[in-house]
């Protein structure tokens, strides 16, 4: 469960959260697929809870397994896993079987369905009393595993998988995802949830389809929320065993490095995973900021880097892109101020559907994955797979440079100095053109050009009064 099944060279994937099926459709097939991005997580596809003001975080709170959101029904979900199959870009699942809704009453879900919180009573699956833990509490102490898994997060209503019978329905619902063509799930709030009992369901969860096109005896890509930062009763240790984990300490590091706020020359050792507590590469799905910590909900507080510090970003996500460290994804967010505030809608609360002008998302959708620095990294990404991070540079302070085998280099200044320094880039001699600050258009390019020679040394450049990039990057597909 630890392969994301991503189609020929393609190594990252983009959460587009909270859009609509038919929209990721259109986006696989406009621009996804010619860009060269692996995958999409969809923001929770089955049944929610319809909450007042319709904050993005109802899609949190289950009702039922049908599939039916803000985003989208049945038939617009399996047009749109259809479409972006055959784009070369697979779709996965953010899941959430930890737990149904919190209380309200009365209470509907999406489906119009009405359902009773307050008596534990989902007939949409059905699900009744005796199907959650009891007794019921709230989780207080996260020095306490068994409240971890047995109470309830914020209030949600804790399901007892430790029962067949909830066992069953879950893997219902994640075989009919298998069923309709995609190739992983999210799963949201592992962390409260016994890895005995995952690895149960895991057990029980079909190949994926060979009809979507996957290989005989795929298994579905299945990556964990454990928020574990150290200090807790939890680890994420505990879940690595047959599927990957999302390693929340990666985005926080990153953080405080490209705030500068700590050293980059210390990222030398990223792959010391004893250093920072990291899981084993291989393990881990890694990501700058999330929907959750990118407005405070979740871990990592007001260290996380999001679109709204854009050089700082933009030079995290390079990083993150150009190390060989973990499964990587890009997130892809609304504009907001108030970290309730669900995605653009209508006074009837239907989503309103991102609009491009100029390859660039209006109408309060941001769009950090249609970002020509971050898009073309996914590209430099792509390129390199399976190339050694080689000829690492630091100047024992926050500049640093590295390049992977001989097809790219990066070089990194988040200090107040300018970086003007001979570098051992590992490519062929040649100009290249900086797939950062522009691309090569017949013949040209329209960005910072690279001169670097014949031993592969360069002058490398970046000046720190440049507000808009702190990063360079060179690859052998960018070269005059
Ligand atoms: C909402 C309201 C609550 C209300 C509840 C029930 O905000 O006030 O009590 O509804 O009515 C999201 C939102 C929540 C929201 C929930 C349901 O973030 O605010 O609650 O949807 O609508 C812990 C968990 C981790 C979880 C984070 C947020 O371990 O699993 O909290 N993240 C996932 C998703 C979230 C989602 C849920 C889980 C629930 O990514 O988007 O919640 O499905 C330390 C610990 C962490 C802990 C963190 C924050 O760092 O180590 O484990 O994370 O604190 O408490
Ligand atoms: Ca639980």
């Amino acid at each position: 469960h630890k392969d994301p099944h991503y189609v020929g060279d393609r190594t990252t994937m983009v959460h587009l959260f909270e859009w609509k099926f038919n929209d990721i459709a259109k986006e696989c097939e406009d621009f996804l697929g010619p860009m060269g991005y692996g995958g999409v997580q969809v923001s929770p596809v089955n049944e929610n809870l319809v909450m007042d003001n319709r904050p993005w975080f109802e899609r949190y709170q289950p009702i039922s397994y049908k599939i039916i959101s803000r985003s989208g029904n049945e038939d617009e979900f399996k047009d749109m896993v259809k479409r972006c199959n055959k784009v070369g870009v697979r779709i996965y699942v953010d899941t959430v079987v930890n737990h149904m809704s919190g209380d309200a009453n009365p209470a509907y879900g999406t489906s119009g369905a009405s359902a009773k919180p307050n008596e534990l009573s989902y007939p949409g699956v059905p699900y009744s009393s005796k199907n959650f833990n009891h007794p019921t509490c709230t989780i207080q102490n996260y020095n306490n595993a068994t409240e971890v898994r047995n109470c309830e997060l914020s209030g949600l209503h804790d399901l007892d998988q430790s029962q067949k019978y909830v066992r069953d329905k879950i893997i219902k619902f994640f075989n009919k995802l298998i069923d309709l063509g995609v190739a992983g799930l999210r799963v949201d709030a592992a962390k409260h949830m016994w890895p005995k009992d995952l690895e149960v369901i895991y057990k029980r969860i079909k190949k994926l389809s060979r009809k979507a096109g996957f290989p005989p005896k795929s298994l579905p890509y299945i990556y964990q929320e454990v928020i574990d930062l150290g200090g807790e009763a939890v680890s994420k240790f505990e879940y690595n065993k047959t599927a990957a984990v999302i390693e929340f300490q990666y985005g926080i590091v990153m953080g405080y490095m490209f705030r500068g706020e700590d050293n980059l020359s210390r990222l030398s050792s990223l792959e010391d995973t004893n250093k920072w507590r990291m899981m084993p590469s291989r393990d881990a799905l890694v990501m700058i900021d999330n929907h959750d910590n990118q407005r405070g909900h979740g871990a990592g507080g007001e260290k996380i880097l999001t679109y709204k510090d854009p050089k700082m970003y933009k030079m995290a996500i390079a990083f993150m892109l150009a190390h060989p460290y973990g499964q990587t994804r890009v997130m892809s967010s609304y504009v907001f101020d108030d970290p309730s505030q669900g995605p653009p809608a209508d006074s009837n609360g239907n989503i309103i559907s991102p609009e491009i002008v100029d390859g660039k998302c209006v109408k309060g959708w941001v769009c950090e994955h249609r970002w020509p620095q971050i898009y073309r990294m996914v590209q430099f990404r792509n390129l390199v797979n399976g190339e050694k991070l080689e000829n690492w540079w630091s100047n024992g302070n926050n500049q640093i440079a590295f390049s992977r085998g001989g097809k790219g280099f990066v070089a990194f200044n988040a200090e107040k100095d300018d970086l003007k320094q001979g570098l051992q880039t590992g490519l062929p001699e040649g100009v290249y053109c900086d797939v950062i600050t522009g691309e090569v258009v017949d013949g040209k390019c329209s960005g910072r050009t690279v001169e670097v020679d014949a031993k592969g040394n360069a002058l490398i450049e970046i000046l720190s009064n440049d507000t808009d990039e702190g990063v360079l990057a060179l690859h052998i597909q960018a070269k005059l």
